[in-house]
């Protein structure tokens, strides 16, 4: 069995579903982290799903998912315009990283066109609403199969 694949997270996302339902959609995180574990599990994969408002605490998941994940999908929601911290500490794993958003980062206002998590990402998956976190989550564990197969 490989290692999982890694799904963070960042701030406000907890609260999908619940707010802004006109940009964010009806569903939940604890929905998205559904569907995204029964993405991975087609194709092999196990897919642990975890979300904070807190800097730190993401960078502490991404170090561990250096050693511990095949793979690493995150939303860094309004982290990735503005961390620098969260970009080194993306920069320190070797795994495959794929960037989330539910949202179309195009669409919306100009100072969310650029992420800093995109310097680092293999790619970046937006605007499909949920959707997103599955066709991430399919998209880290093709990327995962060819880095055990390299
Ligand atoms: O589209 C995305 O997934 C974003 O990462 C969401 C972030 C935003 O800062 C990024 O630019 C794009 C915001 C997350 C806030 O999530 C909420 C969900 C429901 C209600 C309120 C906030």
């Amino acid at each position: 069995m490989p290692k999982p694949i890694y799904l963070l997270s960042g701030p406000n996302l907890n609260l999908l579903g619940l707010r802004e339902p006109h940009i964010y959609g009806t569903e939940t995180l604890d929905d998205a982290h559904a569907r995204a574990a029964a993405r991975g599990a087609a194709l092999g994969y196990s897919v642990i799903g975890r979300q904070s408002n807190h800097e730190g605490v993401l960078i502490d998941w991404v170090h561990e998912a250096r050693t511990e994940a095949s793979a690493l999908v995150i939303n860094p929601a309004g982290y990735g315009h503005t961390s620098i911290a969260l970009l080194d500490a993306l920069k320190a794993i070797s795994i495959p990283i794929v960037e989330c958003h539910l949202s179309n980062l195009a669409h919306r206002e100009a100072f969310r066109h650029h992420t800093y998590v995109s310097q680092v990402a293999k790619g970046q998956v937006c605007g499909f609403g949920l959707m997103s976190y599955e066709l991430a989550v399919e998209a880290a564990a093709r990327l995962a199969d060819l880095a055990a197969r390299a």
